[in-house]
C-alpha cells in the first residue's frame, strides 16, 4: 500500500507561508509542531486491566497515571500480543506476532538474543528519521549469542537492534544473574570475582546458598519449586549464580535507579527527537518496593508496588515538564501481559487481594488465553496532537512500530512491515476504529483471534489451571466463542450456537497464521 508519512518540514513551510499571506493581525491558529515529537513507551511488566484507578480500582490509587488518562486517551481495547513477557516485548519490539518466532517463549536469565541484527524494530526505525534512541529497565529478549560471558563485552545487547542507548536487567527480577548491564557491560562488577550463570539441573555451586537447601536465609518464601535456586539480597531465584558480589542490585532501589537513569536518557537527550523506552519492573514478583512504599496499600506488596509504579511515572512526567519538552513528546504507558498474584513467592497477594480485581471484569490473567492474559491498561498523552477521551478501538502492541514511522516520517517497506499496522488516527484520538482484528497468544504460543466484539479461542488439549496458580490457561477441547460487547467475562460460550462463526475464525486465523 502507498506510504504516506507527515511531512513535517513541508507542514510547517505551508503553514508559515499562509500565516505570512493572511498578515499578522488575524487569529493565528494552532502552529503545526516544528519538531518531529518524541516517543515514550512506558511499559510495567504484568499490571492487569483492574489495577489502575482509572481501570476501576479503588483499594489502589494511582494518581498519576489518572491524570494521563485525564489528559490522555484511555484505551479500554489495547493488547498485548501475549500472556507473559518475552513475546509480548518482542512484538512491541519488532511489530511482528511472537508466534513467528520460535524462540519467543519466556526465556531463561541466559538465553540468547531473539530479535535478528538485521530485524527492523522500533528504534532501528526511529534512527532512520534521525531520532536518538533508548531503553532503560526490563529487558527479557535475550543478550548475547547463546553463551553470554557476563564478564566480557556482550554482543548482541539492545546497541545491536537499534537502541543507542541501554541501561537493562537482563530478564526479570526473579531471575539471577541479578545485576544491571550498562551498555555492553555488567554495572559494578569486580573483575577479581566473576559471575558464572547456569540455568537447569542441580545446584553447581555447593558453596553458594540456595533457597532450597537454606530457607532460613530467606526474607520472602518462595510458593513453588522454580524461586528456590541462588539466593541474592536474601531472595530465592530461578537460576544458579556466583560470583559479582559487588555488582548485585538491591531489590527496593530498582525503581528509583531505573527512574533515574530514565530521566538522564532525557535530559540529555531533550535537544533532538527521541525514543524512549521505559521498561518498569513492578508489579513482578518478587515484589520489593523501597520502604517508604511499604504498606502503601492494605492489599500488601503487589499494591504497594502498583503505588511505587505509579510514583516513578508521575515523577518521569514531572522531569519532562521541567525539561520543557512534555509538549513535544509522546508518551504511552502500558503493560506487557495481565495480572497474576502468586507468581512464586508467599507474599500475601492471594490473601489480602479483598474486593480488588486485578483484571477488572475480564476472565482470567497472566498466561491465559482469556483476555485478561494480554487485554491490558493503555494510555496515551500527546498535548496538542491527541484529543482526551475514551477510545474502545481495538489495538495491538504490535502497532507501534507502523504507527511511529508514519508520524516520524518514515516508509516501512511492505515486507518488513511484518503484523504491524498503522494505527495513527487510532491512537491520537482522530477515531474510534481501530484494527479489525488481532491475534493474541496465551502461554504456550497458544494463539486467540479477536475479530470485531468476537474472541475465538481453538480448542487446546492441556491443564484448566496454569501450574495450579489460580489462573484458568482457557485450554478446553471445544472451540471456544465469545462475544465481549456482551459478555466481556467471557461467561458464555456461543460456539455451539454459532458454528459457522466458529468456522469463520477459525479460517481467518489460519490465514493470518500462514500469511
Ligand atoms: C515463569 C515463572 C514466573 C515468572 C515468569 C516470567 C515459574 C513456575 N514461573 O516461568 O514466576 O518468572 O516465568 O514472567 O517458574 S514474565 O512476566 O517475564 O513473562
Ligand atoms: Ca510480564
Amino acid at each position: 500500500s502507498e506510504c504516506n508519512p507527515e511531512k513535517f518540514e513541508e507542514m510547517v513551510a505551508a503553514q508559515e507561508g499562509w500565516l505570512n499571506r493572511m498578515g499578522a493581525k488575524l487569529p493565528i491558529p494552532k502552529a503545526p509542531k516544528a519538531k518531529k515529537p518524541n516517543f515514550i513507551i512506558i511499559y510495567a511488566d504484568d499490571l492487569g486491566y483492574g489495577d489502575l484507578n482509572s481501570y476501576g480500582a479503588t483499594g489502589i490509587l494511582t494518581p498519576n497515571l489518572d491524570q494521563m488518562a485525564a489528559e490522555g486517551i484511555r484505551f479500554t481495547s489495547a493488547y498485548a500480543t501475549a500472556a507473559t513477557c518475552t513475546p509480548s516485548r518482542y512484538s512491541l519490539l519488532t511489530g511482528s506476532y511472537p508466534w513467528r518466532n520460535k524462540d519467543a517463549k519466556i526465556l531463561s536469565g541466559n538465553a540468547g538474543m531473539i530479535i535478528g541484527e538485521d530485524e527492523r524494530t522500533v528504534p532501528s526505525t526511529l534512527k532512520e528519521a534521525g531520532y536518538t534512541t533508548g531503553v532503560v529497565g526490563k529487558w527479557h529478549i535475550g543478550l548475547g549469542n547463546g553463551k553470554v560471558d557476563w564478564n566480557g563485552e556482550i554482543r548482541p545487547t539492545p546497541l545491536d537492534v537499534g537502541f543507542d542507548h541501554s541501561y537493562i536487567m537482563a530478564a526479570t527480577n526473579d531471575r539471577v544473574p541479578c545485576v544491571y548491564v550498562d551498555g555492553r557491560r555488567v554495572e559494578n562488577l569486580d573483575p577479581d570475582d566473576p559471575i558464572t550463570v547456569v540455568y537447569g539441573g542441580d545446584n553447581p555451586f555447593p558453596e553458594i546458598p540456595t533457597g532450597k537447601e537454606h530457607p532460613e536465609l530467606l526474607r520472602m518464601t518462595h510458593s513453588d519449586t522454580q524461586h528456590w535456586d541462588t539466593i541474592v539480597d536474601g531472595v530465592g531465584r530461578i537460576g544458579f549464580s556466583k560470583g559479582g558480589k559487588n555488582a548485585e542490585w538491591d531489590d527496593e532501589t530498582m525503581a528509583e535507579n531505573f527512574l533515574n537513569k530514565a530521566k538522564a536518557f532525557i535530559s540529555e537527550n531533550k535537544d533532538e527527537p527521541f525514543f524512549l523506552y521505559y521498561a518498569l519492573h513492578q508489579p513482578h514478583v518478587p515484589r520489593l518496593p523501597s520502604p517508604r512504599f511499604a504498606g502503601a496499600t492494605d492489599h500488601g506488596p503487589r499494591g504497594d508496588v502498583i503505588v511505587e509504579l505509579d510514583w516513578c511515572v508521575g515523577e518521569f512526567m514531572d522531569h519532562l515538564k521541567k525539561e520543557g519538552i512534555d509538549e513535544d513528546t509522546i508518551v504511552v504507558f502500558s503493560s506487557d501481559n495481565g495480572p497474576i498474584l502468586d507468581d512464586g513467592y508467599l507474599d500475601e497477594s492471594p490473601e489480602r487481594i479483598g474486593n480488588h480485581k486485578p483484571a477488572g471484569p475480564l476472565r482470567g490473567g497472566k498466561y491465559s488465553q482469556f483476555d485478561g492474559g494480554s487485554r491490558v491498561p493503555m494510555i496515551l498523552r500527546a498535548p496538542g496532537r491527541a484529543t482526551p477521551g475514551v477510545s474502545d478501538a481495538l489495538l495491538s502492541h504490535a502497532d507501534f512500530l507502523a504507527s511511529f514511522a508514519k508520524i516520524a516520517g518514515v516508509c516501512i517497506p511492505e515486507a518488513e512491515m511484518a503484523d504491524s499496522v498503522d494505527m495513527t488516527a487510532a491512537l491520537l484520538g482522530a477515531t474510534r476504529s481501530g484494527r479489525d482484528q488481532l491475534v493474541a497468544e496465551g502461554f504456550g504460543a497458544r494463539m486467540v483471534l479477536r475479530s470485531g466484539d468476537w474472541v475465538l479461542i481453538p480448542p487446546y488439549e492441556g491443564p484448566r489451571l496454569f501450574y495450579d496458580k489460580d489462573i484458568e490457561t482457557g485450554n478446553s477441547k471445544q472451540p471456544q466463542l465469545y462475544n465481549l460487547n456482551q459478555d466481556i467475562g467471557q461467561r458464555d460460550n456461543l460456539a455451539g450456537k454459532y458454528p459457522e462463526k466458529v468456522a469463520e475464525m477459525m479460517a481467518i486465523l489460519d490465514s493470518i497464521q500462514h500469511k
